[in-house]
């Protein structure tokens, strides 16, 4: 493979990977236009496979959205609904959003990851009781909860700084931001599919703040709808520059856009080929941040199990109850147990592990042997 490396034009590439020099912008957007997806893989492999071994993380967690009333009006979204009572929207009680945990109380989830719609008329209480209440169900779960797009409108909401907001929300038990809310960075690209939410350098500067306050985040990338390889490789710089000045994101997740029932539906769905490098010029470019996701809700299972050979070394969680995906056309199963996960692990030729949301290891790779003698 070396050798086909060599051909491709890509030496230079290797051998800084391998010097462990960073990759400039127009480094990766030869790795994007390299005809040979296999060899971009395979350096990719290699750099994952030097971190991580053939170790694959997951978690056991639950996705929840408690609202999908929106006011932003992202072209790619097929989950918003603008106004509360247009047809399809919904929102939580609180007491139904806690019985989505109270229903799973046999359950080792030791994640919750909420994602709402910019709801215009809840009170901050909402928000805060919900923290609490989960906390309350089960002290030892962690929250992941609310993207910056979410903290930054809160911010406007409710007459507040981005910085008030997240301590209100750790002093009620939030944990870690998601990554959701990143789309793409590039100003262009923001301007004509999500023009009217929070810009990229407030997104960034939210992550900031939280890892400074002690959080950690992950940061997402929306990718295949009208982005140009070169603003898919500055969302990563500026993802890496960020990394840089705090060290507080865990991981880097990149989402295949899903055209139905939204604005954008004329367009095709990404290709599992660029799935693929997507994931692997990511983990060639962000040196700093130590886990690629798979997400498998909007890869498919079939691609994520094959991304674990092209840069990414975890698949988030079993999920449970996922809308924004499913509504947007994804076939995948909505749950899955950590059985059925550890088992798509093997049988992609990687070895299993269970996370918590920082990164501990719950379970390791040995618990199936164990299992099976
Ligand atoms: O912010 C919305 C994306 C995100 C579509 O942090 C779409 O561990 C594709 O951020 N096609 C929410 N994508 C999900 C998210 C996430 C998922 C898994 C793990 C983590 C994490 C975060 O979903 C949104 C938006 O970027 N999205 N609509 C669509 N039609």
């Amino acid at each position: 493979m070396i050798d086909r490396v060599h051909q491709l034009g890509l030496a230079d590439i290797a051998a800084k990977v391998d010097a462990g020099e960073r990759l400039s912008l127009d480094e990766g957007v030869r790795l994007f236009d390299c005809p040979d997806n296999l060899a971009v893989g395979w350096l990719a492999n290699r750099e994952r496979e030097r971190r991580h071994g053939a170790l694959t993380y997951y978690n056991c967690n639950i996705k929840l959205e408690a609202t999908n009333v929106c006011v932003a009006s992202c072209l790619f979204c097929s989950f918003a609904r603008l106004r509360p009572g247009d047809p399809g929207s919904y929102t939580m009680s609180l007491e139904q959003v806690w019985d989505k945990l109270r229903q799973r109380g046999d359950q080792p989830i030791t994640e919750i990851h909420v994602v709402n719609g910019l709801h215009p008329d809840l009170p901050f209480a909402y928000y805060t009781d919900m923290l609490r209440g989960f906390k309350q169900i089960r002290a030892d779960v962690h929250l992941k909860c609310f993207t910056a797009v979410e903290i930054a409108f809160f911010a406007d909401l409710y007459g507040m700084t981005d910085e008030q907001v997240l301590r209100e929300l750790m002093a009620a038990g939030l944990d870690s931001l998601p990554g959701g809310g990143a789309e793409i960075f590039a100003e262009r690209v923001r301007g004509k599919i999500c023009d009217d939410k929070c810009g990229s350098d407030r997104y960034l500067d939210i992550h900031r703040v939280a890892h400074r306050l002690g959080m950690r985040s992950n940061v997402t990338m929306l990718y295949g709808h009208i982005e140009t390889a070169a603003e898919r490789v500055d969302h990563m710089l500026r993802t890496r520059a960020l990394q840089d000045e705090t060290g507080g994101i865990q991981a880097f997740i990149p989402l295949a856009f899903h055209p139905d029932n939204n604005q954008m539906r004329k367009l095709p769905a990404p290709s599992a080929l660029d799935t693929l490098r997507v994931h692997a010029v990511a983990r060639l470019m962000l040196d700093n941040v130590s886990h690629i996701k798979a997400f498998w809700i909007a890869t498919g299972v079939d691609v994520a199990q094959i991304a674990l050979w092209y840069g990414a070394d975890d698949l988030d969680g079993t999920v449970q109850e996922e809308r924004i995906y499913h509504m947007a056309g994804s076939r995948t199963p909505e749950a899955m147990s950590t059985r059925e996960i550890r088992q798509l692990i093997r049988a992609a030729g990687r070895e299993p592990v269970e996370r918590d949301t920082l990164y501990n290891v719950l379970v390791g790779p040995e618990a199936d042997l164990v299992r099976a003698s």
